[in-house]
This record gives structure tokens, C-alpha cells and sequence, in this order.
């Protein structure tokens, strides 16, 4: 009886406290948030595991053997990951005139909600290393550890988390097909390298998405999101077409503790999938990519693009990042 006049008496007590501090003047106003969901925990020894396992098929170049089996490995994935998956195939052109057999692999949570957000990683591997030191290299295909199956394996682990707790708004994952088959440096004299030469999958869906009047609110790209010493800047058109997003993601990293890879600072610009999506369907699209005044880091299209460049602790710290975003709008 006693502890009912108490709860009665301090509701009316902080009642009348709220109304007399919100006559003062100098009240601060603290911005209205959403009330927090725990963000699952990012398993980054789950995310290696899937870029290995996307390694260990070979290079996933179209037309192979390899890019044909890992293909039906991310779908199947997606799959057992509770996701409503599409793939789309198409026949796309390379700048040399070589037909791709290529296939967009789309897998979609909470279908009809209309608030959504996309994420997007391209899986196929480049067909050449034309930046190897060596030249007996360039015509060789590269493992794509960071490039193409690092930004894959995060979203697996990301897509495996999405299925064990909903976050209750609509997600997009597709895996995007031919962006890595640009014109190589060694035939430069021979083919413009025009940005339309990557992106080939990307650019395909966005004339073709998989559902007509597709729409998100805004789209995250992961490209080269796995090796050591990753440094991720503000990429240029990113900021020029999503800058409130690219700011909130870079300020989630920092408040997660990964202020080393996510730099607060404007970076240079780069041709990926990104630009096609926005450029196509008017989506903001931003691209979390290891690039810096020195390029893509020394292994980029080169063998040395191999697992001994992956880092559990770069994939945590991204992986952990867009997590938080998914779980906190
Ligand atoms: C260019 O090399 C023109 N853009 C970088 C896109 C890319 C290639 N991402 C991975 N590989
Ligand atoms: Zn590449």
C-alpha cells in the first residue's frame, strides 16, 4: 500500500518537475532517437570463413567453372539464410567484344516493406593482374581475396545475422556480377578505358532491376573491404550523392571504436558499382572502399590479391559498422 502512494506520488513529483523545467529558458534539447536495438554481433571469424570459401572455387572469372560453382554457393547461401533470392542472368559485352555469361545474385529480407536499404558487393574476380610488378602476370586471373570476396563475405555474415533477428525494415543484398572485367593497363593503347568497361553487372540491373520501380533509401557498396591496413576515406561521389549517409556511417565506425579505418576525411573519387546505381535508379549509394593517395593498396589486381592480405579485424570493423546502421533506423 505504502510503495502505491510512493509510485503515485513520485509520477505527480516528476510530472511537476517536467512542466517547471519546461518553462526555463536554458533547457537542452536532446534530439529524439528511435529506442535502441541491440545490433547483433558481427562474427568475423564467420566472415573469413566465407571469403575462403569463395577463394578456395578459384578465380571467379565469367565464363569459368569456378565462377559458375561459387555462384550457385552464394545463392544457396542466401538461401539457408532465410532470404527471398533472385538471380538474374544476362549476356553481357566486354570492351574486347567477349560475351559474359553473368548472373546478379539478389537475396531480399521483408520483401514488402517499403522502407529499405540496399547493400551491394560485385563477387566476379578480374580476369588479369595488369598492375602485378611482373608482367608474365598480367593475363593471369587474381584470387580476389579483397577484391570481390571480401565485401561478399561480409554481407553473408551480415545476411546469417539479418535471419537470426529481424531488424524490421526491408534489406537488399545483391551480389553483383562482371565489375572487375575493365580494360586492363596493358591494352590501353588499344581500348579507351571508359568507366561504362566495369560495372557490367550493375549496369545491367539498373536498366533491369530485379523488381520494376525498385526503390531504397539509400544503398552501401563494400569493395576491397578486407585487408590489412584498410583505410576507408569519404569517397568523392559518394559525398557528392549520399554525404548524410556516408557522414552517419563514418560516425557509427568512430563511435564503435574503428576510427582507424573509417578516416574522417574526403577521399578521392572512384568508378564502381555505386555509380550506376545512382546514376540509373536516383538511389544515394556510398562506396566503402580501401583507397587512399596511393591507390588501392600495393596487392590490387595482382596475385598477391591472395588470404594472406585478410584480416579478420578489417571485415569485424566493417561488418559491425553497417550492422549498427541496419539495426538503428
Ligand atoms: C577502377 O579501377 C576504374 N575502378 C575501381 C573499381 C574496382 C575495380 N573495384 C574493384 N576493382
Ligand atoms: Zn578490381
Amino acid at each position: 500500500m505504502t510503495k502505491l502512494i510512493y509510485l503515485a506520488l513520485s509520477i505527480i513529483l516528476f510530472s511537476c518537475g517536467a512542466k517547471s523545467s519546461s518553462e526555463t529558458k536554458d533547457i537542452t534539447v536532446t534530439e529524439v532517437k528511435k529506442t535502441p536495438v541491440n545490433t547483433p554481433v558481427f562474427d568475423a571469424d564467420s566472415a573469413y570463413t566465407y571469403v575462403a570459401r569463395q577463394v578456395a572455387f578459384g578465380p571467379r572469372v565469367p565464363n569459368t567453372e569456378s565462377h559458375k560453382n561459387c555462384g550457385d554457393y552464394l545463392a544457396s547461401e542466401l538461401t539457408r539464410f532465410g532470404a527471398k533470392v533472385y538471380q538474374q542472368e544476362a549476356t553481357l559485352t566486354a570492351y574486347d567484344g567477349t560475351k559474359l555469361e553473368a548472373r546478379n545474385i539478389i537475396g531480399s529480407y521483408n520483401p514488402d516493406n517499403k522502407k529499405r536499404i540496399l547493400l551491394f558487393a560485385h563477387w566476379d574476380t578480374r580476369p588479369y593482374s595488369d598492375e602485378d610488378p611482373n608482367p608474365d602476370n598480367y593475363k593471369k586471373p587474381i584470387d580476389g581475396a579483397d577484391d570481390g570476396a571480401s565485401g561478399v563475405g561480409a554481407l553473408l555474415e551480415i545476411a546469417r545475422q539479418i535471419n537470426l533477428k529481424n531488424p524490421g525494415i526491408g534489406i537488399d543484398i545483391i551480389f553483383f556480377d562482371a565489375e572487375d572485367y575493365g580494360v586492363p593497363g596493358f591494352a590501353r593503347d588499344k581500348y579507351n578505358d571508359t568507366s561504362e568497361s566495369w560495372c557490367l553487372g550493375t549496369q545491367f540491373w539498373a536498366k533491369n532491376p530485379h523488381i520494376p520501380n525498385y526503390r531504397a533509401e539509400f544503398g552501401i557498396l563494400l569493395d576491397m573491404v578486407g585487408a590489412k591496413n584498410a583505410v576507408f576515406y569519404k569517397e568523392f561521389t559518394s559525398m557528392r550523392y549520399a554525404a548524410r549517409y556516408v557522414d552517419e556511417i563514418w560516425e557509427t565506425a568512430r563511435n564503435l571504436g574503428y576510427g582507424k579505418y573509417f578516416i574522417n576525411a574526403n577521399g578521392g573519387g572512384v568508378t564502381d558499382d555505386h555509380e550506376f546505381v545512382i546514376k540509373g535508379l536516383g538511389i544515394p549509394c556510398l562506396d566503402i572502399i580501401n583507397y587512399d593517395e596511393n591507390g588501392f593498396g600495393d596487392h590490387w589486381h595482382t596475385q598477391n590479391d591472395n588470404m594472406d592480405n585478410i584480416s579478420r579485424e578489417t571485415l569485424k570493423a566493417v561488418g559491425q559498422t553497417v550492422l549498427e546502421v541496419v539495426y538503428n533506423r
